[in-house]
């Protein structure tokens, strides 16, 4: 198992969030990967490879020139604005109204979604760090590795191609999944006249609402995610099992809302049948979005999950038999993170 860090993540962190109208410390810390890194050591991992830093023409390949820039910036004339760090949006430009200022805080609403994506001056430099992680993951896998971690922070499945929510800013686990359905496979007759199929499959406690909106139209990505139902829980705007794909992507977007409180045996379930929609798929490379806010004594999360549940998950994502990446998402249960991240990545490899 290789594993793969996003070593700049630290110069991201924010001083709070605005959760269901209240002001609450950020829960989204750069103590979330020292404990997983701390969990990985201890259980015989392997030592991360520091990844570079993915480029702007990276980026490019799912995020839009405009985000890139307002990502990169957006902070510096928010400050240079006389403005108070970090960059959090106040107004939104929801339908009839008008995208036409190019003012700071208007860019705040035009690219972010909700008040848990603040902008501070090192999110970018983080934010792109987390990216190369991805990237680095899914260079692994096209050089013959079986399985790889990304250690991601921030995450990335709320982001989408020009809007930042969530924890997210740039979407790690598209960028992989894009990289590696671009892909040039050689040697190999089946595969040598077309781009390979990438199929995601996201087991964050939230929707990948970003990851759902940047593959939506596209039949060569498979999106599968398990989530809590949209209609009580966090993206609420996306998630809904109606959502199926549109255009070419019809059918290849599938999503399963689950209820509140579901349990280990419950959640299996589910997780079987995403997992037959997969293999029916038949895809070159499995992209994982790896959230562990599904676990019983996640803050965020609403779910009854044990650590135990991540290794069988494991287990059950191995018997695809499919490259795997698995990319880190999110988890904020501190004292149960680095166990559970351990246990999947323990199912993974046995
Ligand atoms: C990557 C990731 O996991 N992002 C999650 C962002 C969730 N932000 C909104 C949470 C909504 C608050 N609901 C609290 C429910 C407590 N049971
Ligand atoms: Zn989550």
């Amino acid at each position: 198992m290789n594993i793969f860090l996003s070593a700049d993540h630290h110069h991201h962190n924010p001083p709070f969030e605005i959760l269901d109208g209240r002001v609450v410390p950020y829960a989204e810390t750069p103590q979330r990967v020292a404990i997983i890194l701390a969990a990985l050591a201890e259980a015989g991992f392997a030592p991360p490879i520091v990844a570079s830093p993915a480029t702007i023409a990276d980026l490019a390949a799912i995020h839009t020139a405009d985000y890139l820039e307002y990502l990169a910036n957006g902070s510096a004339r928010w400050q240079a604005a006389g403005l108070s760090a970090p960059v959090f949006p106040s107004a939104w430009p929801l339908p009839g109204l008008r995208l036409r200022s190019d003012c700071p805080q208007a860019a705040a609403g035009r690219y972010t979604f909700d008040l848990s994506a603040p902008i501070t001056a090192g999110t970018f430099t983080a934010a792109c760090s987390a990216a190369g992680a991805a990237l680095a993951g899914a260079a692994a896998l096209l050089a013959g590795n079986t399985s790889a971690y990304a250690l991601c922070r921030p995450p990335g499945h709320h982001a989408a191609a020009a809007m930042a929510g969530g924890y997210c800013y740039l979407n790690n686990a598209a960028l992989a999944a894009d990289y590696l359905a671009r892909s040039q496979t050689s040697g190999d007759a089946t595969w040598a006249l077309r781009s390979p199929t990438v199929a995601v499959l996201d087991i964050d406690y939230h929707h990948g609402n970003g990851t759902q909106s940047i593959f939506y139209e596209r039949n060569d990505v498979l999106t599968v995610s398990l989530h809590a139902d949209p209609a009580y829980e966090y993206p609420y705007y996306l998630g809904y099992a109606d959502e199926r794909g549109a255009g070419a992507g019809e059918g290849y977007n599938l999503n399963f809302p689950l209820p509140a409180g579901i349990d280990d045996a419950g959640y299996l379930k589910a997780l079987d049948q995403a997992l037959q929609a997969i293999a029916d798929y038949g895809p070159r490379y499995l992209v994982v979005s790896a959230g562990f806010d599904t676990f019983a004594g996640d803050p965020l999360g609403g779910f009854a999950l044990i650590t135990e549940a991540y290794r069988t998950i494991g287990r059950s994502i191995t018997q695809l038999g499919l490259p795997t990446l698995i990319v880190q998402e999110g988890g904020y249960a501190l004292e149960a993170l680095g166990a559970n991240v351990v246990a999947l990545l323990q199912g993974v490899s046995t």
